[in-house]
C-alpha cells in the first residue's frame, strides 16, 4: 500500500514540476514589452508582400489604418491576427510577439520593416505618395488635423486614463457590454491564457467574470457600471464638441472640403459606437445631425465597403444581436446603461 502513496506521490510530483516548466516556458515565451512607435529601421521581418497590415476587424486603431490604406488604394496584405474578443489571444502568441514585442495591433511591415503604432503608421501612410492627400499642406491646418487624431486616440499605456479629455479613451469603457456578450462564444481556455500571460490582467479578469456571470450579473458588480457610464457621459458631451466642429465647418469633411486622417480617426469612433448600439442611443438623446451626415458620408465610400462592410465579423454581429436583446428584455440593464449616472 505504501509503495502505490509512494508511486502516486513521485507522479503528483512529476506532475506539477511539468507545469512549472510549462508556466516558466510560456511566461519566457509570451514575454512582451512596450515598444516605441514609428518605423524601426534595421528589423527584418519574413514578409510575402511589400505591405502587409497586422490587424484585426474588431480593433478599433487597426480600422484606422486599414480605412486610411483603402483610401490612398494601397494594395496590402492583411494579416488577421485574433484579439480574444474575436476568439484567442494570437497577439500575445510566441509567433505574433516576434512581429510586434508590445503584442498590439496593428502592425505596418513595409518591405519587412515594422512601423508600430495606428497614429504612427497613418503619418507613414503618407508618405507613400499614393491615393489623394489625407493630410492638408498648411502646417495650421495639420496641427488641428493632429489635435483630432489625439483626441480619438486610445493610449496604450493608459487606455482609459483620460476619459474627459479624449474620446478614444472612452472607448474602452462603452465597448465593455458588448465584450460581455461576444465572450460567451468564446472558449475559458483561451480566456485564461491573458490570466496567466497577458500583462494587463485586469480585461481578461473581466472577460473570465463576464463569461462565467453573464451580462446582467457583470453589470450590476465591480467597477463595470461606473466606468461604463463615466464612459457614456464623457462621449456624451465630445459627440457635442464634434458635432459643432462639423457644423461650423465648411464640409462635408470636418476640416472642410479634404476628407483628412481627422475624418479617419473620427470614423473609428463611430464604427465603434454603432456595433456596440451606443449610436443610436447616442443620436436619440441628443441632436447629433451633423454626425449623423458625416457617417453617412463616410458609409457611400468604396473605402468603407473595402475596409469595413468586407471585414466584417460574425462574432460581432452576435454580440450585438445579444446585447439588444438584453437592453429589450430587461429594465434593469437598460436602466443601468442608459439610465442617469
Ligand atoms: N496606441 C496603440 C494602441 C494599440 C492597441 O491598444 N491595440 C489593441 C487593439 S485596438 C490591441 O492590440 N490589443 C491587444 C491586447 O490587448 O491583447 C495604437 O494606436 O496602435
Amino acid at each position: 500500500m505504501s509503495l502505490v502513496f509512494d508511486i502516486l506521490g513521485l507522479v503528483v510530483i512529476a506532475l506539477a514540476g511539468l507545469t512549472l516548466i510549462w508556466f516558466v516556458r510560456e511566461k519566457f515565451l509570451r514575454a512582451s514589452h512596450p515598444v516605441k512607435g514609428g518605423r524601426h529601421e534595421g528589423v527584418v521581418l519574413p514578409h510575402d508582400a511589400p505591405l502587409e497590415l497586422y490587424a484585426n476587424p474588431f480593433s478599433h486603431c487597426s480600422r484606422k489604418v486599414t480605412l486610411a490604406m483603402a483610401e490612398y488604394g494601397l494594395a496590402f496584405r492583411y494579416r488577421q491576427i485574433e484579439l480574444i474578443e474575436t476568439g484567442w489571444y494570437q497577439t500575445i502568441s510566441p509567433a505574433f510577439l516576434k512581429i510586434n514585442p508590445a503584442g498590439l495591433l496593428p502592425v505596418l511591415v513595409h518591405d519587412g520593416v515594422p512601423i508600430f503604432e495606428s497614429d504612427e503608421i497613418l503619418d507613414y501612410l503618407g508618405n507613400l505618395g499614393t491615393g489623394d492627400p489625407l493630410v492638408p499642406e498648411e502646417a495650421e491646418a495639420r496641427a488641428r488635423m493632429q489635435q483630432w487624431i489625439a483626441f480619438c486616440g486610445i493610449s496604450s499605456d493608459d487606455p482609459m486614463g483620460k476619459i474627459a479629455t479624449h474620446a478614444g479613451a472612452c472607448i474602452p469603457g462603452l465597448t465593455l457590454p458588448i465584450f460581455a456578450t461576444m465572450v460567451q462564444d468564446i472558449k475559458i481556455r483561451h480566456i485564461l491564457v491573458g490570466i496567466l500571460f497577458h500583462p494587463d490582467k485586469k480585461r481578461p479578469g473581466f472577460f473570465l467574470a463576464a463569461r462565467g456571470m453573464g451580462l446582467a450579473k457583470i453589470l450590476k458588480s465591480g467597477p463595470a457600471p461606473a466606468l461604463i457610464r463615466a464612459s457614456r457621459d464623457a462621449m456624451r458631451v465630445h459627440l457635442q464638441t464634434i458635432n459643432k466642429s462639423l457644423e461650423q465647418s465648411d464640409g462635408p469633411w470636418i476640416m472642410g472640403s479634404q476628407l483628412t486622417l481627422a475624418d479617419i480617426s473620427l470614423a473609428a469612433i463611430y464604427i465603434r459606437l454603432d456595433e456596440t448600439g451606443w449610436l443610436d442611443w447616442f443620436m436619440q438623446s441628443d441632436d447629433l445631425a451633423a454626425i449623423a451626415a458625416h457617417y453617412k458620408g463616410w458609409q457611400a465610400r468604396p473605402s468603407w465597403q473595402k475596409a469595413v462592410t468586407e471585414r466584417r465579423l460574425d462574432i460581432i454581429d452576435a454580440g450585438r444581436a445579444r446585447l439588444a436583446e438584453a437592453l429589450a428584455s430587461s429594465a434593469e440593464i437598460k436602466s443601468i446603461l442608459h439610465g442617469a449616472s
